[in-house]
This record gives C-alpha cells, sequence and structure tokens, in this order.
C-alpha cells in the first residue's frame, strides 16, 4: 500500500482504543510511520476531527506487531501513544490496555496458530522489553470476543483476557524504586518513584488538597492542581531516569486515598495532563506495588490482604481493577496478572 494508506483493525483493548497495524504495513522510517499514523488519527488537533482518534489519550492509540523471532515469544508489541493536541508520537510507554487486543489482532492476522479453546499468546513488549503471556478464547479455533467477563469502565460482558506479567521491575527507570530511596521529596510532597511496568509517581491525594474521590471531569477541570502535579512530574522525570519528560508520556502521576468499596486502595491518576477515566494496567500494578512498601504514602492508606499471592482491588473513578500480586519470601513482587477484554470493531484500510 502507498505511505497514504495502510491495513488496520480498531480494537478495543481493555479501557482503551486505537488501530492495530502489522508492522510490514507501517512506513519503516520512523518519521514517515508517526507523519502518517498522527494524519490517521487527526492529531495535533483537540477533537481529532479530521482522524480516528477519539479527542482523548485513551482513544489515541497504536498497537504495531509483528512476528518475533525471540524464543520462546509469538509477537513483538510496540504501543505508539499519539497525542491527541500535539505533534507527538511516543514510545516511551507499554500500554497494558491495548495490550489486551494484541493476542486476538495476532491470530486473526495468521501470525499466530490457535491452539484449542484457549491459545497462550507471548508477548514481547518492545517499548520496554518485557513480556506478557495473554490467554485468548479461541472455540472452533478463531477468537471470540464474546463471553460472560466484566471490567470496569467497559459497559457488558466479553470473553475474558487474563494478561500475566514477570519481571515489570525498573522496566523503564532500571530499577523497581530509581531513587533507591521508598519515600523522596518533591516540592514538599512525599512521593514514592516506582516502575513496576509503569513509572509513576504515587502520592498522597490529601497532600494535593483533594479527596481522592472526585469523577474526571472535575479533575481535568482543576487548573491549579493541574500546574502543581506537572511542576511535580517535571522534577521526577530525571530522577527516575527518565531525562526531561516534558514532551514525554510517563511518569503517570497517580494520587492515593484509602479504599471506599472494600478494595485495597483508591486512584486517581493523571496519564499525565488527563485524568484517567479508569486507570492504566501497569500503573494499577505500580501503585499496587508500591502499598506493600512500608512507610510509602500508598501503604499509609492502603488495606493490603496476607499471604504470598495477594488480590489487590485498586478502586478508580469508574469501579476497580483487581491485580493479582505474587511476592518472594522478601515480600518483592515477582508477577502480576490482570483481567482485561477486547473487542474488534474494523477491520479494513486507514487513510492518512
Ligand atoms: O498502564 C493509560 C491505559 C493506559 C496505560 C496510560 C496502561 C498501562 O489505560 O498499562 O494501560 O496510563 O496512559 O490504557
Amino acid at each position: 500500500m502507498s505511505d497514504r494508506q495502510a491495513r488496520c483493525t480498531w480494537m478495543r483493548g481493555g479501557t482503551s482504543k486505537g488501530g492495530y497495524f502489522l508492522k510490514h504495513d507501517l512506513p519503516a522510517d520512523r518519521a514517515a510511520r508517526d507523519a502518517f499514523l498522527l494524519a490517521v488519527m487527526g492529531s495535533p488537533d483537540p477533537r481529532q476531527i479530521d482522524g480516528m482518534g477519539g479527542a482523548d489519550p485513551l482513544t489515541s492509540k497504536v498497537a504495531v506487531v509483528s512476528r518475533s523471532e525471540r524464543e520462546g515469544i509469538d509477537v513483538d508489541y510496540l504501543f505508539l501513544q499519539v497525542f491527541v493536541d500535539q505533534a507527538i508520537v511516543s514510545d516511551a510507554q507499554n500500554c497494558g490496555n491495548i495490550l489486551a487486543g494484541v493476542g486476538p489482532f495476532a491470530i486473526e492476522r495468521g501470525l499466530v496458530q490457535a491452539g484449542g479453546d484457549e491459545t497462550r499468546v507471548a508477548i514481547f513488549m518492545e517499548n520496554t522489553g518485557q513480556v506478557a503471556v495473554a490467554t485468548v478464547q479461541t472455540p472452533g479455533g478463531v477468537p471470540t470476543y464474546a463471553g460472560q467477563a466484566a471490567i470496569d469502565g467497559v459497559p457488558g460482558t466479553h470473553a475474558p483476557v487474563p494478561l500475566e506479567f514477570r519481571d515489570t521491575a525498573g522496566s523503564s527507570c532500571g530499577a523497581l524504586l530509581p531513587t533507591g530511596n521508598t519515600v523522596d521529596q518533591v516540592n514538599g510532597v512525599a512521593v514514592t518513584l516506582i516502575d513496576n511496568g509503569m513509572p509513576c509517581v504515587v502520592m498522597a491525594a490529601a497532600e494535593l488538597g483533594i479527596t481522592g474521590y472526585e469523577d474526571r471531569d472535575w479533575l481535568d477541570a482543576a487548573t491549579d492542581l493541574k500546574a502543581r502535579i506537572e511542576a511535580i512530574r517535571l522534577i521526577a522525570g530525571p530522577m527516575m531516569n527518565l531525562g526531561d519528560v516534558t514532551d514525554k508520556s510517563v511518569p503517570k502521576m497517580m494520587l492515593v486515598a484509602p479504599p471506599r468499596e472494600g478494595g485495597a486502595v483508591t486512584v486517581r491518576s493523571f496519564i499525565p495532563h488527563r485524568a484517567h477515566a479508569t486507570i492504566g494496567v501497569l500503573g494499577a500494578v505500580s501503585v499496587a506495588t508500591a502499598c506493600l512498601l512500608p512507610g510509602s504514602p500508598a501503604a499509609a492508606v492502603a488495606v493490603v490482604p496476607g499471604g504470598s499471592k495477594k488480590t489487590l482491588s485498586v478502586e478508580h473513578p469508574t469501579g476497580e481493577m483487581s491485580c493479582v500480586l505474587e511476592t518472594d519470601a522478601a515480600g518483592a513482587v515477582v508477577s502480576a496478572a490482570l483481567l482485561r477484554t477486547a473487542r474488534k470493531l474494523m477491520d479494513g484500510v486507514v487513510f492518512a
């Protein structure tokens, strides 16, 4: 195809939505690829009126998928965040929600052979060099999206897509706690700078003068709060080995409060400039991990179950996300599992 059009599948993955491409269907040159994807989404424009993007970072996302040459791995997945109102395409983060669609997409497009009623797809996440395993429902050898699994933030029920992660600590920052500390002070606020799959700055909502139970619209309209959070983010970025994060979508900013619905913790997240409608998958894993660190702002508000395999329900603006964390004898998190769903929405040719 020309560099003005490409075969593409549009999918919802978890609580996100975006375009899924085979790598060889996109321009090989990075600048040309990014220009193509900006045009496909209609960026930069707050309404993305001339493109497929949904005027929201959660619906302006891209998965680039290819058959993997790596031992024991089925496919390689590169996540790209297409900014809505800036001409930026960033590979600086993973996306565990879009990840939920990668397994079914890989089977649909012939990269992976379905194996029985369930097919395990091992996915190398190129953004951070780590592996996730997705289990896709494939009755009769064909992916199905219909089922009884419900996730908060998505109406109805769908086929379950469990995701398992191992060794996500330090995915982008080189270490779970890149400063070596459980707590740092930034602009007078106690923060945990943590990366268990997603670089996050975790702090008490109360320290920022909010309850932590506000809804997305309220948070998005809180200009002074957002300016304060951004000032902390710009200082935290270099401390987390991320360099200058002015034009990056990481670290994510996580404001925690005590749970209200019987869960482990409540979170309001900024990703990083808009409030999240729910919470990112690896963002939730990172916050849940912070809850296990004695002395951290998250541990101070969290209700953590006992045992070496714990389910931490992370409450967010539209429900909760349950993270199953497995810990070793020292209490360090060695694996995380979450339930997502996905749905194929469109398959065809997209134009730039
Ligand atoms: O943290 C949003 C999302 C995400 C990322 C974001 C994600 C994750 O909800 O793994 O899924 O934090 O930008 O899609």
